[in-house]
């Protein structure tokens, strides 16, 4: 039975999953203003997994996302700042401003970045682990993924690999019911996707993706696996998003009553409500940590908003051309 957080680390914790929530919510705002272009890919529903992965590693582990990277991003360490930079093109963006919402990439903070190519990340994080236990490193990489991810040959493959090489990578899919508008049920030829894992001989293990205590200590216990047996692992978190697949999904694939039944286990609330019982938490606390993010965010976008607004021609086409702008 996994220990209970303390009060410290539950409210970091949450604070996390506020920051996930109101940085998610402030993307759709911005792109329903026509503030902000492009697309996205909103993980609203999914924070317990954006809190609940990176801090439980080591700070020197490394991570690899996907185009719903958004949570992971801000949970292993980038600033709010970057990243909305990045989404209005500006240079102080985490990709320069070039890669926007999919493509997000922060070394400093040991994330080897995304991609919107689906699965692809799952064969550069095994990459990366070859080299890392090439260099005799503790670390470990882990490789995120979806359920419409998993039934891609590169996931396959990656798996396969990792295990004849014994190299450290967590395969973490986190599985949300859907990919695009494909239902995991009739998509997804197996109940559990942990279970892929025995084909290469992985162990994996299926946990509730949306109770932020069971997904930190099932990555932390991953994560001493694979340090220890120095073997890789595949780890399934069940979780639901909330949000469209992407900007302007109507989400005709699903019924409103199956939101509605998924809304009751929303990871904020649940684990908001856990921390108010324990007394670790009071309902006036629980919103001012709400109000602090949200004024924070609003006050960083409003400035890069303006800053984006002043670029001149040449600052915002740098890259674009070969001369870097020098037309
Ligand atoms: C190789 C590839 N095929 C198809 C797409 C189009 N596409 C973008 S997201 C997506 C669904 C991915 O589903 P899943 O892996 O479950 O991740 P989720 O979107 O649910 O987070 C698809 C098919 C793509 N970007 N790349």
């Amino acid at each position: 039975m996994a220990v209970e957080f303390d009060r410290e680390r539950g409210l970091a914790l949450l604070s996390l999953m506020i920051r996930s929530r109101i940085f998610e919510q402030k993307i759709e705002a911005l792109f329903s203003s026509h503030e902000m272009h492009g697309t996205t890919h909103l993980a609203i529903g999914q924070e317990a997994v954006h809190a609940g992965v990176s801090p439980a590693l080591d700070p020197a582990d490394w991570i690899m996302t996907t185009h719903r990277c958004h949570g992971h991003t801000l949970a292993k360490g980038a600033s709010i700042e970057a990243m909305l930079a990045e989404f209005f093109g500006l240079s102080s963006g985490l990709a320069k401003g070039l890669g926007g919402s999919m493509h997000l990439i922060d070394l400093d903070n040991h994330n080897a970045g995304s991609s919107a190519v689906v699965g692809s990340g799952v064969g550069l994080a095994t990459g990366m682990a070859l080299q890392l236990k090439r260099m005799d490193s503790e670390n470990l990489v882990v490789a995120f993924f979806g359920d419409g991810a998993s039934n891609r040959g590169i996931v396959h493959e990656s798996m396969n690999m990792a295990s004849i090489w014994d190299l450290p990578v967590l395969f973490l899919c986190e599985h949300n019911l859907y990919g695009m508008s494909s239902c995991a049920e009739e998509m997804v030829s197996v109940d559990s996707i942990a279970q892929r894992g025995s084909s290469y001989g992985i162990e994996g293990k299926s946990v509730d993706g949306n109770d932020v205590e069971i997904v930190y200590h099932a990555v932390q216990d991953a994560a001493n696996f694979i340090r220890k047996k120095k073997r890789p692992f595949l780890l399934e978190v069940r979780t639901y998003r909330f949000s469209g697949h992407s900007k302007n999904d109507k989400r005709l694939y699903r019924t409103r009553e199956e939101e509605e039944a998924w809304s009751k286990r929303d990871p904020l609330k649940l684990f908001s409500d856990r921390l108010i019982k324990r007394g670790h938490l009071t309902a006036d606390v629980y919103e001012q940590m709400q109000k602090v993010e949200q004024d924070a965010i609003d006050q960083i976008a409003e400035q890069l908003i303006q800053q984006r607004n002043e670029l001149s021609i040449e600052e915002a086409s740098a890259f674009v051309y070969s001369d870097g702008g020098q037309r």
